[in-house]
């Protein structure tokens, strides 16, 4: 085809077929297992690419992952020590605040308790909360936090951002690092969980975590949104504080082990509304053109945007 470095395609968990005929218009792509030895591949696009397939490539020079998270990345133990670009597209963006939107409206118009009434026959009309009166809490205010922070303060709730590093967002209360943690969750009556999974933030949305919560509004209870992560959060800590009242109620679209086993009671809580990790989900129809451009860029000697921090892990 030409002189364009080649792309190794691994993507596992779904198929890859719309991203390797998409990548394919502009560069050669290889599937593993054809791909491992070949030295004229130089780029690799990523979902939990096999462990040591990476490390196997003598002349790769950047990693591309299909998701804004890397976790899936690092957890390969040999991977390269080479950029790695994640995904920060205006797509994604939009369909995480749209998600966010729609829980956060969800648990704040008592969705779940209209829902049961229904499957009763019972009409019977709750008090009404304003907006104003609800804090909703946003861990991790980058570029999704910072999105969804934005669109649920034109509905006029009030928003509260928890960051590793200070963090500036106009309207937004913000806190960060451990000190500012509890004072942050203290001010939250809606937690929406945005974090990347790193090492710092794994397990983090725990039973202690929860308890500190606001409970004080109209909404009966403090709730839990999660879209980061999984590994942030531990299954067992939210049925139990679900279960004891910590929580009123939550939505998960992400979980300890995905797909979620069907033997887990998370499927049948009656106070947890589950989606399948779909909160927002990476389309190669506006992805892989970004993805291609930055190649061409790379390879004019241009750097390479939305690069991960290493150290940091995200
Ligand atoms: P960014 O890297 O832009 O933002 C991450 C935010 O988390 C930053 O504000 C960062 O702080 C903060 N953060 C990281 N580590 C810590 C820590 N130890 N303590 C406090 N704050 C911390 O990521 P995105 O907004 O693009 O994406 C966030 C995550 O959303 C992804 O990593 C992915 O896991 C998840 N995701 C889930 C999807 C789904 O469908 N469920 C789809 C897309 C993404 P600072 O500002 O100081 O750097
Ligand atoms: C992502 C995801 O990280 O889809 O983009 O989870």
């Amino acid at each position: 085809m030409s002189t364009k470095g080649k792309i190794l395609l691994s993507i596992n968990g779904f198929s890859p077929q719309r991203w390797y005929e998409m990548l394919s218009e502009e560069r050669e792509v290889v599937l593993e297992p054809d791909g491992p030895a070949d030295p004229s591949i130089e780029y690799a696009v990523v979902w939990k690419q096999k462990p040591g397939l990476l490390a196997k490539l003598p002349n790769l020079k950047a990693i591309f992952s299909i998701g804004a998270g890397v976790d899936h990345v690092f957890a390969d133990p040999t991977l390269p020590d080479l950029p790695i670009v994640r995904v920060v597209a205006d797509n994604l963006t939009q369909h995480m605040v749209e998600y966010v939107l729609w829980r956060v409206l969800d648990h704040h118009r008592q969705g779940q308790l209209y829902r049961a009434q229904q499957t009763k026959k019972v009409w019977h009309e709750p008090p009404q909360r304003a907006a104003e009166d609800i804090s909703v809490g946003i861990m991790g205010l980058g570029n999704l936090g910072r999105a969804a922070a934005k669109a649920l303060m034109t509905i006029g709730f009030r928003v509260n951002g928890w960051s590793r590093r200070p963090q500036e967002v106009v309207g937004v209360s913000t806190y960060d690092g451990d000190a500012g943690l509890v004072p942050f969750l203290n001010a939250t009556d809606i937690l929406v969980v945005l974090l990347p999974l790193t090492e710092a933030t794994t397990g983090i949305i725990n039973y202690g975590l929860l308890k500190e919560l606001r409970r004080r509004n109209g909404l009966g209870g403090a709730v839990l949104i999660n879209a980061g992560r999984g590994r942030l959060q531990r299954d067992a800590d939210i049925l139990r504080a679900l279960d004891d009242g910590t929580l009123k109620e939550a939505s998960l679209d992400v979980f300890e082990v995905e797909p979620l086993p069907k033997t887990s009671p998370v499927w049948s809580h009656p106070k947890v509304f589950v989606t399948p990790h779909a909160a927002a989900t990476s389309d190669p129809a506006h992805l892989v053109g970004p993805m291609l451009r930055q190649m061409d860029a790379f390879e004019r000697g241009e750097r390479l945007q939305n690069l991960v921090d290493r150290e940091a892990g995200y």
